[in-house]
């Protein structure tokens, strides 16, 4: 029989952190404050071991930072509007706030269970319309600085079941649920501006805390700064011409096609005058169902129509055939390329497809290379290249020619960004109605900021078809317009619930307000968050965003910061048979059954003892019999240590006090690196010499006694 008795233990404890308000945390403290925050959950409704690590982090750090004296503030809310519930809903009939409210309750049980601090005090769901509510207000606020408007763009269009799709929703290409062919379809959507940030959004991480490199590696990929030249080609026998641009103008004189991407704005004129149109019409449309990722593929094999129509190089007037191909991408620089077989790989493949020109014009220094086999990427000196000849490659021959068509008005100096706007609509039910009203008179109009929030409707069919489904309440759709009265129709989509996550943290700080979102002066005091910690999953798309949401309530005046998270932690993934755990692939480990046989204390210490935290870990339960046991030895010791009988010696038991300061010097040394199983080894350690001693040991002094007491 464990004389460490887990299950009571854990329960008392439990409660009487609860009632003493250990987590409670008070914006205004004489102490240093600490936001100490994990990525709130979407309440899927059972804890995994990925959660569990993720808690157990955080708690780690709450708990420290404590007993060191600041003021933490952890809380913990639900990222509880999205698909799955409305998926459900259609399955099952079950409305999704039930569905979704019922696995918010198991999941804040079983967290409580877990034994982590959090300030339930401050929870906020996302789906919940106090939430909502403010979610809206700030999209109004951005709607009115300008930095959210409304414009055509292609979504996911299932041809069989005549509803829009998720991204999540389309398979290679088809739809999830009948396996018909996706089609992109043209929709008047929602977009917020982040790509006015991009550049703030990538300095910025400079001048940030402590991220993992590959998480500020991503980002920086993401937001893609490129710095080349733009200029325009000339479609030779008629008025026509279009801009392309290139980081590569050093390789001018290797340009032996052109290509346009199928969307591109010129088209249609081409179309006009082209020999080659019904082909091409045909190309457009086929291109349509590609998703942007097939186009880039290295892999795929490249296709393009001929245009039968050429354009002149302005460095030397050669005369060069103008092509249509979709690898060319018409968001993206000017959607329109100089092609350069010899020297980059895409032309390249393309060039062997169709069987057009390859020209050198780049060497290395030894004259020894050739483009027979492969394209020439590497840098060297010009050749074939008129009066550039003998330059170094790329910088310097690019600023030379980019003097010449400078000069003649041809080009100049741009700097693109990969980073779109970001697309915030969804034809969707489960996510927070887009507040504006559409009135024929006065166009849109935000609804007024008293009437918010603007509720869900009630509906009885969930399923999306030509428009959203919130189409299909009448009381919903039919308002007056908040400017000039007249009847008008709301929006029917909803927001992407990045959106809901893009500001939540602010929202804990504040999280009662009922006049605002938040108060100014205290998101000033606590942000940014000291330590953010979550899955690597969300390093580019929500950290992103909610950099960006900063930064524009910044500039509307809301708030005055402009980076939310100061250090950010990733955690490593907990795979099972070689992949992640989830429910879809039937590897799911229930934390739970562990509380029962083990206690959550010896599942949490096993967690952290597995792995150095951020490495991604396969799920072996082997270990946790020895965290129990570890944890019964540490019992046992300190019913020993309490009950040796004690001296009147005023001298310490040097032993006992060296594992006690030993104990602290790790568990100092190693938290503020994060290196939480490098601590945990080391108490087990220092707990073995410590029985050792004890075995032996049949006294205790006073002062050794009082200086135990005063340290744990
Ligand atoms: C000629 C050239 C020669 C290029 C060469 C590269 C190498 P980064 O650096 O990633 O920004 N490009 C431009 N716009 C494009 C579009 N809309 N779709 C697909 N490709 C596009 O990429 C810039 C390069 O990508 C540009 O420089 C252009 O190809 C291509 F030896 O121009 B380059
Ligand atoms: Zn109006």
């Amino acid at each position: 029989m464990d004389s460490y008795d887990f299950k009571n233990l854990e329960s008392k404890w439990q409660a009487q952190w609860d009632t003493s308000g250990l987590a409670s945390c008070e914006v205004n403290s004489s102490k240093t404050n600490f936001y100490n925050l994990c990525m709130y959950p979407y309440p899927s409704g059972d804890l995994h071991m990925g959660h569990i690590r993720n808690y157990t982090i955080g708690d780690v750090i709450t708990r420290y930072k404590q007993k060191n004296g600041f003021n933490v503030m952890s809380p913990m809310g639900w990222d509880s509007f999205g698909l799955p519930a409305e998926n459900a809903a259609i399955k099952t009939g079950i409305h999704p706030k039930k569905f979704t409210e019922e696995r918010i309750s198991n999941m804040r049980e079983q967290i409580k269970r877990l034994g982590s601090l959090y300030d339930w005090d401050r929870e906020v769901a996302a789906h919940d319309s106090d939430y909502y509510r403010w979610t809206q207000y700030l999209f109004i606020k951005l709607f009115e600085n300008d930095l959210a408007y409304k414009e055509d763009a292609p979504v996911n269009w299932c041809t069989s079941c005549k509803t829009v799709l998720a991204n999540e929703q389309v398979i290679e290409g088809c739809c999830e649920r009948c396996d018909a062919d996706v089609e992109q379809k043209n929709l008047n959507q929602w977009f917020f501006k982040i790509s006015e940030y991009s550049e703030e959004l990538l300095q910025g991480l400079d001048a940030i805390g402590d991220w993992p490199s590959n998480v500020k590696a991503m980002q920086e990929n993401w937001i893609g700064k490129s710095q080349g030249v733009e200029f325009s080609l000339n479609v030779l026998d008629t008025d026509l011409n279009f801009n392309v641009f290139t980081t590569r103008l050093d390789t001018l004189y290797g340009m032996t096609f052109a290509v346009l991407a199928p969307e591109h704005s010129i088209i249609n004129k081409i179309l006009d005058i082209s020999p080659n149109s019904d082909e091409i019409k045909e190309y457009i449309l086929n291109s349509k169902s590609k998703s942007e990722f097939e186009r880039m593929s290295i892999s795929k094999k490249k296709t393009g129509i001929d245009t039968g129509l050429f354009v002149s190089n302005p460095i030397n007037d050669e005369k060069v055939p103008l092509w249509v191909a979709d690898y060319v991408l018409v968001n993206y620089g000017t959607g329109a390329i100089m092609a350069v077989p010899g020297h980059d790989e895409r032309d390249y493949e393309f060039a062997k497809v169709y069987d057009l020109n390859i020209l050198q014009v780049i060497i290395d220094e030894n004259h020894s290379i050739n483009i027979d086999d492969e394209p020439f990427t590497d840098r060297g000196i010009l050749i074939n290249s008129g009066e550039y000849n003998n330059l170094k490659s790329h910088d310097e021959s690019s600023e030379e020619i980019l003097k010449y068509l400078t000069k003649n008005g041809i080009g100049e100096k741009k700097t693109t960004f990969r980073l779109r706007d970001w697309l915030i609509s969804r034809q969707r039910y489960w996510g927070c109605p887009i507040p504006v009203i559409n009135c024929s008179k006065c166009g849109l109009v935000a609804e007024s900021l008293e009437k918010l929030p603007v509720l869900l409707p009630e509906i009885d069919d969930y399923k999306n078809s030509e428009d959203s489904p919130l189409a299909k309440s009448k009381e919903f759709v039919n308002t007056s317009c908040p400017k000039c009265g007249i009847e008008s129709i709301r929006e029917t989509d909803t927001m992407d619930t990045f959106v809901d996550s893009s500001w939540y943290f602010l929202r804990f700080l504040d999280s009662n307000n009922t006049n605002l979102p938040f108060d100014k002066e205290i998101i000033n005091d606590w942000l940014p968050i000291n330590q953010y910690i979550g899955g690597v999953e969300h390093a580019i798309l929500h950290l992103l965003y909610s950099r960006f949401f900063v930064k524009a309530l910044r500039d509307i005046g809301m708030l005055d910061v402009s980076e939310p998270f100061h250090n950010l932690f990733s955690q490593g993934m907990i795979n099972f048979g070689g992949t992640k755990m989830s429910k879809s692939k039937g590897n799911v480990v229930d934390p739970e059954s562990y509380f029962a046989t083990h206690g959550a204390d010896a599942l949490r210490l096993y967690i952290l003892f597995m792995a150095p935290p951020s490495d991604g870990v396969e799920w072996n339960d082997g270990g946790i019999e020895g965290t129990k046991r570890f944890l019964n030895k540490v019992w046992d010791n300190f019913e020993k240590l309490f009950s040796l009988e004690i001296t009147n010696q005023h001298e310490v038991d040097l032993e006992i006090i060296r594992k006690i300061n030993q104990s602290i010097y790790s568990i100092t040394k190693h938290l503020d690196k994060f290196e939480f199983n490098t601590a945990v080894s080391d108490l087990m350690k220092i707990n073995i010499e410590l029985t050792n001693y004890l075995s032996s040991a049949s006294t205790i002094s006073v002062e050794t006694k009082e200086y135990i007491t005063f340290n744990i």
